[in-house]
């Protein structure tokens, strides 16, 4: 078999290889790019939406032997798990359910596309988490919370009875790397979501992503009953408010029978909750699961709470989960963000995880790029991902959600390397243990076919781009553990002097960077919050003690002095400016890459990337300019003699005010016209 799909690549690479125009690409084809000269033979097992779906794929996109699907469950394989191995000539794809057989199905090109001479006689397949779900922060109007390529892709207006060409290709892709959930409104939920009307608009969808295995999930307002039926209270212990849930919970499953449960922010950021009524989060999400739990739904109930009950922000999720421990109901998962802030280029976890010994709890990643240069910045995610992972066991996550960067862009996610970050989040929520080097080979390999151009190190160059370029992203924004610079509302721009009169304190940048004549960063110590007392106590030792405390976190625990001797000799001052300095550097070497890919990817795709380098290298310098000129006004010292120096005046970057629609450091001529 090796030696007849061998023989089918050849001719592939010989014809790319000949083709003397590549076709222009929108990205709208993602990673899924694959087509066969002729199509296989396939054999399935019965006939079903799902497995017509898989055997579609193959002949389609798979180049090897004839493929044979059986439905069977095997010894050390999960429901959802498969196994792959070569038998008679064939290749035999086996699983215990139809959507394991489709997973299987996608593996198989994935293998063709990234390993072609080189995977196992028998490849067996088990997901980390049973849960691996995307979170839409749409809104009903169309509008995506922090989205960044386009509005939402549902249509309500249109739903149910339009239904767009691109819902069965959110679902493919979705499939194609492990997806099985998604939430489909924003988190800050209308109430109308759970109107009839929309129920209905909301079964179209769920009938569509069903053979992709995707279940569908809402999240709910807490007061809808007061909104949509005009009760007098949502007070969780009220028993006309259980009746209401429980009635609304019987209608939405009498038009979804696999509806999969809720998803709810509550008493957050203005949000109602439980709380509004004297009650608990667990009373809470507890009145919630006992309407859902005939049916086998679940609560993914969020501790991103905040409300102003200790003087340091990043304690207060623990004080409010933490005691409630143990009085969830058991189809309760409790989802709580990688770090203790807020989505942060880099945050140290989230000492809840490890803390609720008694409740589920799942991880939330944010796949959109709200603090990490929306989709104009490269910034691939996975090696943060990964960084979580090493304090947090994935073993000890019941699942996994990513808040979606999805939206109507031709490309789905604006940057054509943000949707390595979809990819990624999908991946390693079938299997945590991946390396980011190996999701963005993966990646790499099906989107650019960087491994079959004449170019001996254009996948290794792109490689190497992508897992540098979050940490050059945290170096020009926020490095050693500085955090939340951002700009008031838009979350792009530098703005450490940022002072909105009136606005809450824990909302501007100067309550996390303290800078002044002393020294910059927070005081999570035993000298100052106390917050690293809540970890456990190996890791508080390390996160307390400011010269064992490691280099990224430490102006996120530490009040540090600027001359204070860093662990190379340099000044904390110096080593400030180093790492911005570095950020910058980093984005110039990403472009001369970027430059030197030109012959082998296509037109289209090329220019776009290049341009959004150009708008990425301007940001960098911008970042670097306002913090550094900034903050040098309370260091009082120079700046080291081999650091590029700053282009821009902090005056000239205090007049920056950025418009929604224009997200990016204005050019000098731009800047001009601001003064
Ligand atoms: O990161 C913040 C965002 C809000 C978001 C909130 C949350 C959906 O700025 O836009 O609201 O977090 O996670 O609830």
């Amino acid at each position: 078999m090796v030696s007849s799909w061998r023989r089918w690549l050849w001719v592939g690479c010989l014809w790319l290889a000949l083709t003397p125009t590549m076709q222009a690409e929108d990205g709208s084809r993602l990673w899924l790019r694959q087509s066969a000269v002729a199509a296989v033979e396939v054999e399935i097992p019965k006939q079903s939406q799902t497995l017509q779906i898989a055997a579609d794929e193959l002949r389609k996109g798979w180049l090897g032997q004839p493929v044979s699907l059986r439905l069977k469950k095997e010894k050390g394989v999960s429901a959802e798990g498969f196994s792959i191995c070569r038998r008679e000539g064939k290749v035999v794809l086996t699983s215990a359910s139809e959507t394991g057989l489709l997973y299987a199905a996608y593996h198989l090109l994935r293998l063709q596309a990234t390993a072609p001479d080189n995977w196992p006689d028998e490849v067996i397949e088990n997901p980390s988490y049973p849960l691996r779900i995307l979170n839409h922060w749409d809104n009903l109007d169309r509008t995506v919370e922090r989205g960044y390529a386009g509005r939402s892709l549902w249509d309500w207006e249109a739903l149910p009875s339009t239904l767009s060409d691109r819902y069965e290709a959110y679902a493919r892709a979705n499939a194609s790397i492990g997806i099985n959930g998604t939430v489909l409104n924003n988190v800050n939920a209308s109430p109308q979501i759970l109107s009839h009307d929309y129920l209905l608009k909301v079964q179209a969808l769920a009938d569509l992503f069903r053979p992709y295995g995707i279940r569908v999930y809402l999240s709910v307002n807490f007061a809808s009953p007061m909104v949509l039926d005009h009760l007098s209270t949502a007070d969780p212990l009220n028993p006309t408010v259980i009746r209401w849930w429980k009635a609304k919970v019987k209608e939405i499953y009498s038009l979804i029978p696999d509806f999969g449960g809720f998803l709810v922010k509550a008493n957050s950021e203005g949000q109602p909750g439980p709380c509004d009524f004297g009650r608990s989060h667990a009373d809470g999400a507890n009145l919630l699961a006992d309407a859902l739990q005939p049916y086998h739904g679940i609560v993914m109930w969020r501790a991103f709470v905040y409300s102003p009950s200790d003087a340091d922000r990043a304690k207060q999720a623990y004080l409010e989960f933490k005691p409630l421990d143990g009085t969830f109901r058991s189809n309760v998962i409790i989802q709580v963000k990688n770090g203790p802030i807020d989505f942060q280029p880099r945050e140290p976890y989230s000492p809840l995880f490890g803390a609720m010994q008694h409740t589920p709890l799942m991880a939330e990643f944010q796949i959109t790029q709200e603090y990490l240069g929306h989709s104009n910045h490269i910034a691939y995610l996975a090696p943060m991902w990964k960084e979580f992972f090493r304090f947090v066991a994935p073993s000890s996550l019941k699942a996994i959600a990513g808040v979606s960067n999805i939206g109507t862009d031709a490309n789905w996610c604006g940057h054509p390397f943000a949707a390595a970050n979809w990819y990624a989040f999908g991946r390693l929520a079938w299997n945590a243990e991946l390396t980011s080097e190996a999701i963005a080979d993966e990646w790499l390999s099906q989107t650019f076919d960087t491994r079959q151009t004449a170019s001996p190190t254009l996948h290794t160059d792109l490689r190497h781009l992508m897992l540098a370029s979050r940490e050059a992203v945290v170096d020009y924004m926020m490095p050693l553990g500085l955090h939340h610079q951002f700009a008031w509302g838009h979350h792009y721009g530098p703005e450490p002097w940022c002072d909105v009169p009136g606005a809450r304190p824990d909302w501007m940048p100067s309550y996390y960077h303290k800078a002044n004549a002393d020294g910059i960063g927070f005081d999570r110590s035993h000298t100052g919050s106390q917050a690293t007392a809540q970890y456990p106590d190996s890791i508080a030792a390390l996160f307390d003690d400011v010269h064992r405390c490691p280099d990224e976190y430490l102006l996120w625990f530490h009040h540090v002095p600027w001359n204070h001797r860093m662990p190379d000799g340099s000044t904390l001052w110096e080593s400030l400016c180093r790492h911005y300095d570095q950020g910058v550097q980093q984005v110039r070497a990403f472009q001369k890459i970027w430059d030197q890919s030109e012959p082998y990817i296509d037109r289209e795709r090329f220019l776009q990337v290049q341009t959004l380098l150009k708008t990425q290298m301007r940001d960098a310098i911008w970042w670097k300019d306002g913090c550094l000129l900034y903050f040098q006004q309370y260091a009082d010292m120079p700046f080291p003699a081999d650091m590029e120096r700053p282009i821009h005046t902090l005056d000239e970057l205090k007049r920056v005010k950025l418009s929604i629609s224009n997200y990016e450091c204005p050019t000098p001529e731009e800047l001009n016209r601001q003064r």
